[in-house]
């Protein structure tokens, strides 16, 4: 049983809290640990077709344990410990993961949320790169993620300054896909989960990995590879089902074949 992380399945989807409360979620080597465990399991049970990722009303997470990880660390000793592997691990999880994001994400806790496919945040979210203030830069992804994000111009000012955003602002920077009522923002995140756990899986995939080109190949290679899979899908159960559902005029039901 993990200790830092709890995870509650619901059906097709399961949510991911990370439970270090008391220290508003930060992120030392075991939770990051246990929330790789936790990740690479649920990607590998079938069951399973979206993943919300989640903290708690005050923090989603307020970024790497900086007394545990950052006070007696050398470039020596980070580099043995290999920080980046969990984070690759991470990413390398197919099941799409939605960050929900309530109260703080900063720091390697902003980082993570960009490592999912979807941020979608409470009202109260606010989300930073304050590593400036600590005489490093962030390391876990957030120069290459946020300015893929939200461009080179804002990025510079938010990780220069490290200055925090709100809701409506990640919003409007394109960092935050949806900004739901404080009341309701995990229900929201799941409800979104669920739609998403009905739709055909491998074009979920496919899609996912994709989008994730767009960040990481040439305008040529991204389309050629979108172009596969789009070829791909239709030697699926699931296209066959999608499109005879339309013309049957009832509701898909979708295998992951
Ligand atoms: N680490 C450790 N403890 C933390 C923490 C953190 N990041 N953030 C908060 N806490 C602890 C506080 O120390 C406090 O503990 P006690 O004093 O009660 O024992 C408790 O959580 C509550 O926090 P506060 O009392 O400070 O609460 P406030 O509401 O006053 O302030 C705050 C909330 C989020 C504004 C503040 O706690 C804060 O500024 N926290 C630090 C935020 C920060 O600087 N984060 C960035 C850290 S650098 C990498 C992977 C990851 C990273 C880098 C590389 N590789 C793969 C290479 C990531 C780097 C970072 O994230």
């Amino acid at each position: 049983m993990p200790n830092t992380v709890v995870v509650t399945r619901e059906e097709a989807i399961a949510v991911v809290q990370l439970n270090r409360p008391d220290v508003l979620n930060a992120l030392n080597e075991e939770l990051m640990k246990e929330l790789v465990a936790v990740l690479s399991a649920l990607d590998d049970d079938d069951a399973i077709r979206c993943i919300v990722l989640t903290g708690n009303e005050r923090a989603f997470a307020a970024g790497a344990d900086i007394k545990e990880t950052f006070i007696a660390a050398t470039p020596v000793t980070m580099l043995k410990q290999d920080l980046t592997a969990n984070w690759e691990a991470i990413r390398r999880v197919r099941t799409p993961i939605i960050a929900a994001v309530s109260g703080y994400a900063l720091g390697g806790g902003c980082e993570l949320a960009m490592a999912c496919d979807i941020i979608v945040a409470s009202e109260t979210a606010q989300f930073g790169q304050p590593e400036i203030n600590l005489g490093i830069i962030p390391g876990a992804g957030g120069t290459q993620r946020l300015t893929r994000t939200v461009g080179k111009f804002v990025a510079n000012e938010l990780i220069l300054t490290g200055r925090r955003v709100k809701a409506d602002e990640a919003k409007a920077i394109g960092l935050v896909a949806q900004v739901y009522p404080a009341a309701s923002w995990l229900d929201e995140a799941k409800a979104l989960a669920r739609t998403i756990a009905e739709k055909p899986p491998v074009a979920v995939r496919l899609a996912t990995e994709a989008i994730d080109l767009a960040w990481n190949a040439t305008l040529d290679a991204g389309l050629e590879f979108e172009r596969k899979a789009f070829y791909l899908l239709f030697a699926t159960e699931d296209k066959k089902e999608g499109v005879d559902a339309f013309v049957g005029k009832r509701k898909a039901i979708f295998k992951g074949r």
